[in-house]
């Protein structure tokens, strides 16, 4: 056993106690190893920042966890099938994109997850740059090999705005909303913006990366001040903390059984949920299109996830590629 799973079994165990004790006994038992190597393992949880508390007749017993996304916090009691069935963690990288694009050239397996606490060079779409402060954010890239042509590959992105949308609801009970195409929207302010970026030979994906980055508990103050449309955090938007694990586990598990459903029942159950919590149906909108500028109603989301906006003189555009925003 790697002392990250190590690890990963002593927090699984912590957390099945509830704040109760485990004996080293058990610990030992379970991990394999002796008394002394469960003790090691229990320094470095220490100096993770966990508190644990050891008592001579009783054992241990964790009395306060970090925030932190490291894999053996994140991957204890995930019960994933695929997504996060590897995490790989770094205090700081340029891109979480950008590593995962390096982990699925290596060959690394679907399901990888690379998290950030910071990045340097946070990608946004179209060359643009995302804000990527430490500690408060976060940051994940996810590898998926699906097979897949690569014009198909624009759908993951809705199945990645709706995960972000549930794990939303579910850790703070804000309604998300999605914004066509890749932003995620509390009270009408940008909270999340995905960059789904592959690899791909002619007529098929080699492997295509979930670039999600949410707002979690970035302060007003943190904010860029030229930003393209007023943005937020779940901190702000709910006034409240936001456990970054807590939320960040949610994310996998979503992502998972949207992943599963998405392989089994394709694209529509999938565009239904975006469907449910899109902003700007019926709203008026300019689109900014590489060539030009439409301005129109949006009608909704087509069967393949082109977005139809209705122009005054009656004609419905379908737009693939653009970016909207509410006039
Ligand atoms: C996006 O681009 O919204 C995609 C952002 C994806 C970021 C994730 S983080 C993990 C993964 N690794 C990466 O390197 N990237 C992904 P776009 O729609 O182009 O929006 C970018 C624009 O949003 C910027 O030009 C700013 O105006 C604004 N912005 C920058 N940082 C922001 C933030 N933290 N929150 C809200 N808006 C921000």
């Amino acid at each position: 056993m790697s002392p990250t799973s190590a690890r990963e079994t002593i927090l699984n165990l912590f957390r099945e106690a509830s704040a109760g004790y485990v004996s080293g006994a058990a610990l030992s038992r379970e991990l394999g190893v002796s008394r002394s190597a469960v003790w090691k393992q229990i320094e470095v949880l220490r100096e993770q920042g966990y508190q644990i508390e050891a008592v001579p007749s009783r054992g241990y017993r964790l009395l306060a966890a970090p925030d932190s996304l490291r894999p053996e916090a994140l991957l204890a009691g995930l019960a994933t099938a695929r997504v996060g069935t590897a995490i790989e963690y770094f205090p700081v990288l340029e891109s979480t994109n950008l590593q995962a694009h390096a982990c699925g050239e290596a060959g690394a397996a679907e399901g990888l997850v690379v998290i950030a606490d910071r990045q340097e060079a946070g990608k946004g779409r179209m060359g643009r740059r995302w804000e990527s402060p430490a500690g408060v954010n976060l940051y994940a890239s996810v590898l998926l090999r699906p097979d897949l042509p690569p014009w198909e590959a624009p759908q993951l992105t809705y199945l990645s705005a709706v995960a972000v949308c549930r794990a939303i609801d579910e850790v703070t009970g804000l309604a998300a909303k999605v914004k066509w195409p890749n932003d995620i929207l509390v009270n009408e302010r940008k909270v999340a913006g995905l960059l789904n970026e592959m690899s791909s030979e002619t007529d098929r994906v080699n492997f295509i990366v979930l670039g999600i980055g949410v707002n979690l508990n970035m302060a007003p103050d943190q904010f860029p001040d030229d930003l393209r449309y007023p943005a937020t955090s779940l901190a702000i938007a709910s006034e409240q903390a936001i456990s970054r694990l807590d939320f960040t586990r949610s994310l996998l598990r979503h992502l998972d059984a949207l992943y599963a459903e998405w392989q089994a029942e394709g694209l529509q159950p999938v565009l239904a949920a975006w469907r449910e919590r899109s902003a700007l149906t019926g709203r008026e909108v300019k689109v900014d299109c590489q060539n030009r500028t439409i301005h129109g109603r949006v009608q909704g989301l087509g069967d393949d996830g082109a977005l139809l906006v209705e122009t005054a003189d009656g004609t419905v555009e379908r737009i693939l590629a653009g970016d909207v925003r509410p006039v």
